[in-house]
């Protein structure tokens, strides 16, 4: 308690107490491309205090840009930074046209930036707003792939030596021209690469039967002290999905990803009939809605859907609350196209959420981390947040500005004989 008028005075200021510090004067979209593009929201407050938000949405940037520039920030002008669910239910009821990826990355965007704000004018980490540590690390994961069998498995073996816990692990399909997950030369993967889609060529069934293969050479190389992961990316029918993970079974995959399109929840139900594979599924969710048939039937075992798509912090919360209701555990979404201000805050997430389960983990470029500095660190297999206020993560702008956006899409992928088939 303070005990004098100055006091009172510097109190006032520092905690940013008053609605008129906390009026919201600035809002601005920031396109950048470190190596790859990145859309992120700044928003500040009378008081001075700014807070970030990811706003990337991979191959449709310019969308969620323009959502956010044309559309929220005209709304944002005069509000209270610090009526951050106000916000997100103006921004999710208001717009009539609900959820959507543009529009759900666009909210999160807003909602992360104000979580933000609210952690730096309260001065406290952001995890310590949103309960307090659960744990001392998130357990991440690292991408190995490679061309073959052999590379891939000697990929493990790096990310191992590296303190890693947990791998997923990916190889080139024989016959399969850019198989999904592979990139040239023990390269991080970076699947957005040409501004026009690249084609690529599926085969379900030589990628059928090449995936047990790998999961048993890494168990042989490597033996049970790994946790391996393995992401379908969506290629397989339902019930060539339940075969996969019945074929995997015996090397205990900590999951099985993405084993077939999730847009007919239902379709999960078959794999369960078929095989005790762990699963897990949502990255490109945006709402509790697409995996409420998933998560209340216990079809999945961990959901994906991560902050920067799913509507923020405010949204993720509800969404992990319900899973974990179902024993489901979060296991986000971090690959690079990601920002670190998204990596930020889901780790944020991660220490705090009761039912965590893992946290994907590709490295950004070195480039990317100039641009965006941050005080997370790897150690022991884990990811730790420190204890700066808010999220963690800032932008230096004036080197955003020396990466002007270059214009990239994801590939696609069509079956032998030309038939457009899921990338
Ligand atoms: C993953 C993903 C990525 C996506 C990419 C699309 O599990 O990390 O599947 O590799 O393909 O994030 O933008
Ligand atoms: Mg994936």
């Amino acid at each position: 308690m303070s005990t004098n008028a100055h006091t009172d005075a510097h109190t006032e200021t520092t905690t940013h107490g008053s609605s008129r510090d906390r009026e919201i004067v600035d809002a601005r979209v920031i396109v950048t491309c470190p190596g790859r593009n990145f859309v992120t929201l700044r928003i500040e407050t009378r008081s001075g205090v700014v807070g970030l938000g990811d706003a990337t949405l991979n191959g449709r940037e310019l969308a969620v840009a323009s959502y956010l520039q044309d559309h929220l920030v005209p709304n944002l002008i005069g509000r209270d930074a610090g009526r951050i669910e106000d916000i997100w239910q103006f921004f999710y009821r208001g717009a009539y046209w609900r959820r959507g990826p543009v529009t759900m990355t666009a909210i999160a965007a807003v909602d992360v930036a104000l979580w933000d704000i609210l952690g730096k004018m309260a001065g406290l980490p952001l995890y310590q707003l949103l309960g307090g540590r659960s744990r001392e690390g998130a357990l991440v994961y690292a991408h190995a792939n490679g061309r073959d069998i052999s590379e891939a498995s000697e990929e493990v073996g790096k990310y191992r030596e590296k303190g890693f816990l947990a791998v997923r692990a990916q190889c080139g399909v024989p016959g399969v021209k850019k198989a999904y997950g592979i990139s040239s030369g023990g390269k991080p993967y970076e699947p957005a690469e040409s501004e026009l889609p690249a084609e690529t060529v599926w085969s379900t069934p030589k990628y059928l039967e090449v995936v047990p293969k790998l999961f048993e050479r890494l168990r042989a190389d490597h033996g049970n002290d790994v946790e391996l992961l393995h992401d379908v990316h969506h290629r397989l029918s339902p019930i060539e999905a339940a075969r996969l993970a019945r074929d995997v079974e015996p090397y205990r995959l900590f999951w099985l990803e993405d084993a077939t399109p999730a847009e007919n929840q239902k379709s999960f139900e078959l794999i369960r009939q078929h095989s005790v594979t762990p699963l897990a599924v949502g990255e490109v969710f945006n709402s509790i809605w697409d995996c409420k048939h998933l998560i209340e039937n216990q079809l999945i075992d961990y959901i994906r859907t991560t902050i920067v798509h799913g509507g923020g912090i405010t949204h993720l919360r509800r969404l992990a609350d319900f899973a974990g209701l179902h024993q489901v555990r979060t296991g986000f979404h971090g690959a690079t196209d990601l920002s670190p201000v998204c990596m930020g805050a889901a780790l944020h997430f991660d220490t705090w959420v009761p039912n965590f389960g893992i946290q994907e983990y590709m490295f950004h470029s070195e480039e990317t981390n100039e641009v965006f500095p941050h005080d997370y660190v790897f150690r022991d297999g884990r990811l730790h947040v420190g204890d700066t206020p808010g999220h963690g993560v800032t932008i230096d702008e004036k080197l955003a500005a020396r990466y002007p956006y270059s214009p990239k899409q994801l590939p696609i992928a069509r079956l032998e004989d030309g038939s457009m088939w899921d990338w």
